[in-house]
């Protein structure tokens, strides 16, 4: 008899709902929306072998393990400061006009705007608007993640951070991409800070986990591997290519896996077979962590690759064949009608049932 696989959810992501995002020049409503994580737990609810758990509150230490405290700062008063300046009358978002890009940054001094445009320094991309819940709902997702992380080093073999907004793509002091802290990044850390010598991150998202690999691209305890339409056609577009490789301690331990369009379930879990050897290889002393993405999905509107739900399953299966447990946390997806059965086949495939 299995114990339920802990689902670690919270109502909080409901007040990040950011309302509209720039496609291609422009205003259309966000993909990330709280109907997704609304899919996932009426899915998991119908399902057996599945219990709903609260997080658990972490403090900001973990946080700050890995993210700039400016970062963390000006996420936790942009929308209080914004409504103090009159920048926003809160019917809407906040969405950056300016960025201090590295180029610009380039041969001469840069700051820091003042309050009401602080946040815009931090941002990389105009997809990832701020609203007055975002930073709860951001810190309770970190919450999500670390609470499953709690639940498998107590022995679960498999727990699932339902976390809105998802992480991969923030970086150290950068937010971006739909997400604000990386929660994957923040969960491989803790491990590591829970006496892991060796931690490996897969991430499954369409989408390069750019933060994830910024993260740990020159350290040797944790290995990260991602599978991810080529940033030769897809976001975040600079990096995802094979050749980064990391760096210094990290020489090696950072893997890419661009994948050309319509590439479906077959040539897919193939290439996932590569990546799971090199984890195998590595030998982790510690749970994987999964960053689960769902836009992999052959009907998913802003992404090409080519996979059915059933794919999910065999996924699952072959990432168990690991025989590591498993901290997944929920990253991108937005097939909103197809994403709760996509969570469950993953998760079903991961834990045999
Ligand atoms: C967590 C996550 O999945 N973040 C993804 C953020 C992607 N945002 C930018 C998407 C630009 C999409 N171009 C779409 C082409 C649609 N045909
Ligand atoms: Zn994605």
């Amino acid at each position: 008899m299995q114990l339920p696989v802990p689902v670690i959810r919270s109502d909080a992501h409901l007040d990040h709902d950011g309302l509209i995002e720039f496609l291609n020049g422009a205003p259309v409503p966000c993909f990330e929306s709280p109907a997704r994580a609304l899919a996932i737990e009426n899915a998991l609810r119908d399902a057996p072998g599945y219990e709903f758990v609260e997080p658990d509150d972490h403090g900001l230490e973990p946080v700050l393990a890995l993210h700039d405290p400016g970062l963390n700062e000006t996420l936790a008063n942009a929308w209080q400061d914004a409504l103090a300046t009159g920048m926003t009358d809160g019917s809407r978002p906040l969405l950056p006009d300016s960025f201090l890009t590295g180029a610009y940054a380039a041969g001469h001094p840069t700051s820091r705007p003042g309050r009401s445009h602080r946040l815009w320094s931090y941002a990389f991309d105009t997809c990832t608007p701020l609203v007055g819940g975002t930073y709860r709902a951001a810190r309770v997702a970190v919450d999500a993640a670390l609470t499953a992380v709690d639940r498998v080093r107590a022995g679960a073999p498999l727990a699932y951070a339902l976390c809105r907004p998802p992480g991969h793509h923030a970086g150290r002091a950068m937010y971006g991409g739909y997400c604000f802290f990386n929660n994957a990044a923040i969960s491989a850390q803790a491990l590591i800070d829970h006496g892991a010598q060796r931690v490996a991150i897969l991430d499954i998202d369409y989408h390069h986990g750019n933060g994830s690999q910024q993260l740990f691209y020159d350290r040797g305890d944790v290995l990260y591997l991602s599978l991810h339409a080529d940033p030769e056609r897809a976001y975040p577009y600079y990096t995802g290519y094979q050749t980064e490789r990391g760096f210094d301690a990290g020489e090696g331990l950072n893997r890419n896996f661009p994948l050309p369009e319509r590439t479906d379930g077959t040539r897919y879990l193939g290439v996932l077979g590569d990546a799971l050897r090199l984890v195998a290889e590595f030998a982790p002393d510690g749970p994987l962590v999964v960053s689960a993405g769902f836009d992999t999905f052959h009907l998913d509107p802003i992404a090409d690759l080519a996979l059915q739900t059933d794919d999910y399953a065999e996924i699952g299966s072959a990432i168990s064949t690991l025989g590591l447990p498993v901290v997944a946390v929920q990253e991108g997806g937005y097939a909103v009608d197809a994403l709760g059965d996509n969570v469950r086949a993953l998760l079903d495939g991961i834990r045999g049932a």
